[in-house]
């Protein structure tokens, strides 16, 4: 039955130059009929030109100039994804943090879920490599981000996720408000909010190798701030 699902695979990039082949390459070498969106913030590094350069009819890149953002570009990676009537969403980071091969598990978590969070804080999953401090700070922002909101989920931040369509039209997307790491919270109590069955599948986060990580303590303190925004203004209904 799944093999019959319209699968896209969102990737939001900044100056992912050193993975993205290698990882498009991943993505296309599995047994799923995948179609890709790069969502490219017109990166210096020339990523959106690596991928045009594979010229592979299921690895497109979308180029957005202007404002860069990472929830912007995973929205607008959303919108064309439904546009083309994908079943299914997927979106995952450029840079290796987010293993290719979990997907097919994500995928038939959707069977029963309408969103399949790839979570490093479930039984069984985990981070490598990644700095104590990172940790600590994903860490603290999960508890705090169930504490507030009480999302049924053990990893709120985890930007690797399907979502079955379905849930995906019940969101006013226009309606996001928050930029960088809140901007998944939002995207997630959303969905909770409209009724969506939340499941999680182990993965083992790894801190990237090549490139360099967006992630500034601007964000973060934004996104302290945003999660109590959400709460005051976003209700569960009935
Ligand atoms: N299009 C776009 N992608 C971004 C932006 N910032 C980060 N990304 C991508 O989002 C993913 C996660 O970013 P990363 O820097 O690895 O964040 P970290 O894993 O939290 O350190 C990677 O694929 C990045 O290339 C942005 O402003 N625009
Ligand atoms: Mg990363």
């Amino acid at each position: 039955m799944s093999n019959l699902k319209k699968i896209w695979v969102v990737i939001p990039t900044y100056n992912e130059a050193d993975n993205i082949r290698a990882l498009l390459n991943q993505l296309l070498e599995l047994s799923l009929p995948l179609e890709i969106l790069v969502v490219d913030d017109d990166s210096p590094d020339g990523t959106a030109d690596i991928v045009e350069s594979m010229n592979n009819p299921r690895a497109r890149v979308l180029r957005r100039t202007g404002d860069r953002g990472y929830g912007n570009a995973v929205l607008d990676g959303f919108r064309q994804a439904l546009k083309e009537k994908a079943d299914l969403i997927v979106g995952m980071d450029a840079d290796f943090s987010h293993d290719p091969q979990a997907i097919p598990e994500l995928i038939q978590a959707t069977h029963e879920a309408d969103v399949a969070i790839g979570s490093r804080y479930c039984p069984d999953g985990g981070t490598i490599n990644w700095p104590v401090h990172r940790i600590a700070l994903s860490r603290f922002a999960n508890r705090y981000v169930r504490l507030i909101l009480g999302i049924p989920a053990s990893d709120s931040t985890s930007g690797f996720r399907c979502y079955r369509r379905e849930i995906v039209e019940k969101l006013d997307l226009e309606r996001i408000r928050s930029e960088g790491y809140s901007f998944l919270v939002e995207l997630l109590y959303r969905s909770w909010l409209a009724g969506a069955r939340i499941t999680e599948v182990p993965i083992l986060f790894r801190d990237r190798l090549l490139g360099k990580s967006k992630i500034n303590s601007k964000e973060i303190y934004r996104s302290i701030f945003m999660v109590l925004w959400l709460k005051a203004s976003l209700h569960r209904k009935g």
